[in-house]
């Protein structure tokens, strides 16, 4: 019988997660700095990338992963050796039909969920390479899997993560990079619902209407960071979670409103 090679140590090692304020992307920071890693917490809003990097010993970054000279401050800070890039940041802007929606939702869908992407990843590749057991793990969505009434400028852009995820994982195939993707359906966080319907309360609280159990920032954390803590012959292609209750986008296990 031949033994598996054992697993990495994560003491450390280093990541970035970018869109690391809030939700996904800061629970991941915190878990992956429980695993270990020293964290790069990258984000837009500096002042909460400051309080999470001293909560967990890590490092703040400010950047916004859509300007390319903020991106170059974030690959500096880095240096030239990094194992795990999480690239988290994205959203969803709107949910109006093809008839309807405005343009420029589209183009700041496709700038943050594609294009910033890319661009992180292609600051970092070097760094990710010179480590010599680097890991790529983008953040897509079950909305890059199907399409929705209201959603094709979200499952657009998030179809193209999926691509861009699977295109680099052909491009770095004799490369020590695993390229994966983790793919949530329903998660309940403070601000994705909320941002995607510009700050109505309303329409972002009627997602997740009749449903008691929606995943949590917490739980994507805990899969990303098994996903990062496998031994490295070992690449999670793709990682699809949804909540029980949510087979699929539009079957949804609700209960009826008591109100
Ligand atoms: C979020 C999934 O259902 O809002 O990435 O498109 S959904």
């Amino acid at each position: 019988m031949t033994e598996s090679p054992p697993s990495p140590s994560h003491q450390s090692r280093t990541a970035v997660v970018t869109g690391a304020s809030s939700g996904i992307g800061a629970a991941t920071a915190r878990m992956l700095a429980g695993a270990g890693f020293h964290v790069f917490c990258a984000a837009r809003r500096a002042d909460r990338v400051a309080e999470l990097a001293d909560a967990i010993d890590g490092t703040p970054v400010t950047c916004d992963v859509t300007d390319a000279g903020s991106v170059a401050v974030l690959a500096d800070a880095v240096g030239p050796s990094l194992n795990l890039l999480v690239n988290n940041a994205g959203g969803a802007f709107g949910a109006d039909p093809v008839g309807q929606a405005d343009p420029d939702d589209w183009r700041r869908m496709y700038d943050v969920n594609v294009i910033g992407l890319q661009q992180v990843t292609r600051a970092l590749l070097p760094a990710l390479i010179a480590s010599g057991d680097g890991m790529i793990l983008n953040v897509g969505s079950t909305a890059g899997r199907i399409a929705y009434e209201g959603g094709a400028g979200y499952t657009a852009a998030k179809h193209g993560t999926k691509v861009v995820t699977e295109t680099l994982r052909l491009e770095l195939w004799d490369q020590p990079v695993r390229v994966c993707e983790i793919a949530p359906g329903m998660v309940k966080t403070d601000e994705f619902a909320l941002v995607r319907f510009a700050g109505d309360q309303e329409k972002a609280e009627a997602v997740y209407r009749g449903v008691p159990d929606p995943l949590t920032a917490d739980d994507i954390a805990d899969a990303i960071t098994w996903m990062a803590t496998r031994p490295a012959h070992v690449n999670v292609d793709e990682l699809v979670i949804r909540p029980r209750r949510q087979a699929a986008q539009h079957k949804v296990h609700r209960e009826p409103s008591s109100e």
